[in-house]
């Protein structure tokens, strides 16, 4: 798949990095603005609109020296551009975490998970082996467990998968992505653009 790439801020030698999907950009106001409500409520932190994501593999700290592995193994990744219905509000009790979540989850999407595991397997490159729950964390610090229920649905139509860097000194709630790929069409040729 193509990869744009992004240019490295600073020259830290760890990077602390993972690999998600970025909302889209017409989403953010709204579970920004759901992210803050939930926050009020429980006494926590809201995500930053431009930080929210929906997270397939954490990896953790890195050497900077090591990052084009990373890429590289990104770039080997096949999946399949998906629809993601967010309709279920919930929470991480030991984690104090709020979230939003499918109640659904598209096959495809866990499927694009295990693609991204197993690419990073294949090179060497270690992670989190934990179960895949789907979510997207929008308050963090939860000092209250937040309400769990239906919520929106807020309709997400996914189109790339990105490399994300969490920057030392943001308090760890402040991403950036430092690489994406484009998911293709289901059934076209793998390596093919949408
Ligand atoms: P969370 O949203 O449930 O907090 C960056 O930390 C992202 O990677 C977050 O979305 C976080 O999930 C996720 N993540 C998964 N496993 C993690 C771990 N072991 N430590 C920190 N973050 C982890």
């Amino acid at each position: 798949m193509n990869e744009r790439t992004r240019p490295e801020p600073g020259n830290a030698g760890i990077l602390r990095v993972f690999f998600a999907l970025p909302l889209a950009p017409e989403l953010r106001d709204d579970i920004a603005d759901l992210a803050r409500h939930v926050a009020r409520k429980c006494f926590g932190r809201p995500v930053p609109g431009d930080s929210l994501h929906l997270t397939l593999a954490f990896i953790g700290s890195v050497e900077r020296s090591r990052l084009p592995a990373v890429i590289a193994a990104g770039s080997t990744v096949q999946g399949d551009a998906m629809t993601i219905s967010l309709d279920r509000l919930g929470g991480f009790r030991r984690a104090a975490v709020a979230w939003i979540a499918p109640s659904a989850p598209p096959p495809v999407l866990a499927a694009l998970a295990a693609n991204v595991t197993r690419a990073l397997a294949d090179a060497g490159i270690d992670f989190d082996a934990r179960v895949f729950h789907p979510h997207l964390t929008i308050a963090r610090h939860c000092r209250v467990a937040p309400e769990a229920g239906p919520a929106g649905p807020w309709c997400w139509r996914v189109d790339d998968f990105a490399l994300f860097e969490s920057p030392v000194g943001t308090g760890g709630s402040r991403y950036r992505a430092i690489a994406s790929w484009p998911l293709g069409s289901p059934g076209s040729t793998p390596g093919a653009q949408a």
